[in-house]
């Protein structure tokens, strides 16, 4: 059974734009990258002063399930260098998974949807840029109306292709 996954990715350590790149490769080895937004700039959000990141969301369509997803993006994170030290610290790359399907999953180690997604323009604005009518399982409502609903605030900004 395949299921439509969201994945928001962020790095704010070395070669941000690398870092995606390399993660979204790495991505296509648990299923399909059925898209990928644009890159954003993004203000760090709830964290301590630090870089600001990169983000971006993509499309997976896989056959995982999430438990088994969410162990194949640790190790992949690991993989890439990532060290867990401390919470909200600068990061190599981090992947969260925002959506799974329509299902709603409150495991201690994993939430689906991801509990902030909805007040995150960092998640939300790359998001919107490739699933704009999907809905949230929880709230029924799109992630274009979800956009649209936050507050003015929390800068990204969409880096043109080069
Ligand atoms: N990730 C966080 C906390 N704050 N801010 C931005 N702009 N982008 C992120 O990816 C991010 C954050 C925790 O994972
Ligand atoms: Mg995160």
């Amino acid at each position: 059974m395949h299921k439509i996954v969201y994945l928001s990715l962020g790095s704010n350590v070395g070669d941000r734009a690398a870092n995606l790149n390399a993660a979204i490769e790495e991505l296509a080895e648990l299923g399909t990258v059925a898209a990928v937004s644009s890159f954003y700039e993004t203000e760090p959000v709830e964290t301590s002063p630090q870089p600001w990141f990169l983000n971006c969301a993509v499309k997976l369509d896989t056959e995982k399930m999430p438990r088994q997803l969410i162990a194949a993006i640790l190790n992949l994170e690991q993989g890439m260098g990532r060290q867990r030290r401390q919470q909200k610290a600068p990061r190599i790359i981090d992947i969260d998974i925002l959506l799974f399907g329509s299902s709603v999953i409150e495991l201690p180690s994993l939430t689906i949807p991801h509990p902030r997604m909805h007040e995150r323009r960092f998640v939300l604005e790359p998001l919107a840029e490739i699933a704009p009518d999907a809905r949230h399982p929880v709230f029924k409502r799109t992630i274009r109306e979800l956009r649209d609903a936050l507050p003015a605030g929390q800068l990204v900004k969409k880096l043109v292709a080069s």
